[in-house]
């Protein structure tokens, strides 16, 4: 992408309304548009970073074995009065009448409508494990929608669904969900750390949230300083292995690690006062074991091997897609803008002109761009007409991770330079050399 053709309306002020960096740097590096209150425009910048956390999502999903689908936003009552949750909800829920005075409401989440979908189609045990999600929008009315796309009344969320014979079965499927939640937050470039939490409007006893850890987070955490030095990696795993997602579960589980909402003073105590933590952080995910509370209330059963008709054991599991771009910013900035993980960023390196018309910086620009494209990556060339100064403002404040400069005075000696955003450090090499070296960095994750 040129620059000179792109849509980019970076701010030069600083949003007076936004409280936290994530939503200023939004806002300043022309990512998003507040359209009303918690609700957004994604603008090109901001929809990139989007389509680029959709894409690990739906990758992980599919290496866990699940089954990606579409349902609406708007949804019938009807539904929401059989598992009872219709009153149960409160104003958080969107309600609107059709006109035919149908009551309809603007989903907030999906377990109603995809146990409706299993109940019409699924009858039989062979039928099983079966695990759907989607990635769409949400509405839910939040009393206070605050910091940007963190705290949204509409949001991007995927949500899935497994369904599974006994409880055991679904207990691995909870497993299963937290080993791919792990690599998807790796991939990103992100800790989150799974710590026991409550089930709120959703139900069930068995949960677990995932937290960024974050100064502006809104959830008070608890936990033991061991738990961030494990790292999932890149191991490889069966995610048909209920030992091996049991073995993860508690590696990643038995150490102290709780949200407020569950903290047990006695229990955070009894870890070595040294290793004891208290923090804030951002919730980009959670996963709930809930049994049979909507299969019962909904009719969603199956025929077993004996015949006899059961209801499915489930769990839901989501992840905060909008949300991940402000904690990924919230975790990844400095006092000049933000800083990409290269899992995500919008632009593989930005390219800046140093002396925009002059024919052999122009030239060189043109062949760095060409190189890096037939290679598969995306190069943000700044080719406008601007001084070197806001050229490399407007690169820090986006953060595209790595930028090759290239002027007239190092091309007379054959060299452009490659600088790192999160280092700022510079190298001076030949134009084929920093292709290569960007396509290397780039092999180990894409
Ligand atoms: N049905 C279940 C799992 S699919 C569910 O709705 N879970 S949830 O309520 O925990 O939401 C899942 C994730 O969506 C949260 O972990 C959070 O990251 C994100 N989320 C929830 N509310 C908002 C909001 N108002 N703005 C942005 N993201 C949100």
């Amino acid at each position: 992408m040129r620059l000179s053709r792109y849509f980019l309306p970076v701010l030069k002020e600083t949003p007076a309304d936004a409280q936290i960096a994530s939503h200023r740097l939004m806002l300043r590096a022309g990512m998003i548009k507040q359209s009303s209150a918690g609700i957004y425009s994604w603008l090109p910048l901001g929809y990139k970073v989007l389509k680029r956390i959709e894409q690990i999502v739906h990758e992980e999903q599919a290496r866990a074995g699940h089954i990606p689908m579409l349902m609406p936003t708007l949804q019938s009552a009807d539904l929401w009065k059989e598992s009872g949750r219709y009153d149960a909800y409160g104003p958080e829920m969107l309600r609107i009448k059709d006109r035919h005075e149908r009551d309809m409401l603007y989903g907030p989440t999906n377990e109603e409508m995809v146990t409706d979908i299993f109940r019409s189609h699924v009858g039989s045990y062979k039928d099983l494990p079966l695990t759907l999600y989607h990635i769409q929008w949400k509405f839910r009315d939040e009393i206070r929608p605050r910091f940007g796309v963190m705290r949204g009344r509409e949001f991007l969320m995927k949500d899935g669904y497994n369904f599974d014979l006994t409880k055991e079965d679904a207990l691995h499927a909870y497993n299963r969900h937290l080993v791919s939640y792990l690599r998807t937050y790796e991939r990103m470039g992100l800790q989150a750390i799974p710590m026991r939490a409550d089930s709120g409007p959703i139900g069930g006893d068995d949960t677990h949230e995932f937290l960024v850890l974050a100064e502006t987070g809104e959830s008070e955490v608890f936990y033991d300083s061991e738990i961030t030095d494990l790292k999932f990696g890149d191991r490889q795993i069966d995610y048909d292995s209920v030992d091996q997602c049991q073995a993860v579960l508690e590696e990643f589980t038995s150490r102290y690690a709780r949200t407020d909402e569950t903290h047990d003073e006695a229990l955070f105590n009894a870890i070595p006062e040294e290793r004891r933590r208290t923090a804030r952080g951002i919730e980009v995910g959670q996963i709930f074991y809930f049994g049979t509370k909507y299969s019962d209330a909904m009719g969603a059963v199956v025929a077993d091997r004996d015949g006899t008709r059961v209801p499915v054991h489930m769990g839901s599991h989501g992840i905060g897609v909008s949300r991940l771009v402000g904690a990924l910013i919230e975790a990844n900035h400095d006092d000049n803008g933000i800083i990409w993980p290269e899992g995500v960023t919008p632009f593989h390196c930005g390219i800046v002109n140093l002396k925009q018309g002059d024919a052999e910086a122009d030239g060189a620009c043109e062949s760095l761009y060409a190189a890096l494209t037939v290679l598969g990556l995306e190069p943000l060339y700044d080719d406008r007409e601007e001084r070197a100064g806001a050229k490399f403002a407007t690169m820090d404040l986006i953060g595209l991770p790595w930028r090759i400069t290239v002027g007239p005075r190092g091309l007379k000696n054959g060299v452009v330079e490659l600088t790192s955003r999160r280092t700022g450090t510079s190298e001076e090499m030949p134009p084929e050399a920093a292709v290569a070296k960007i396509a290397d960095i780039y092999a180990g994750v894409l």
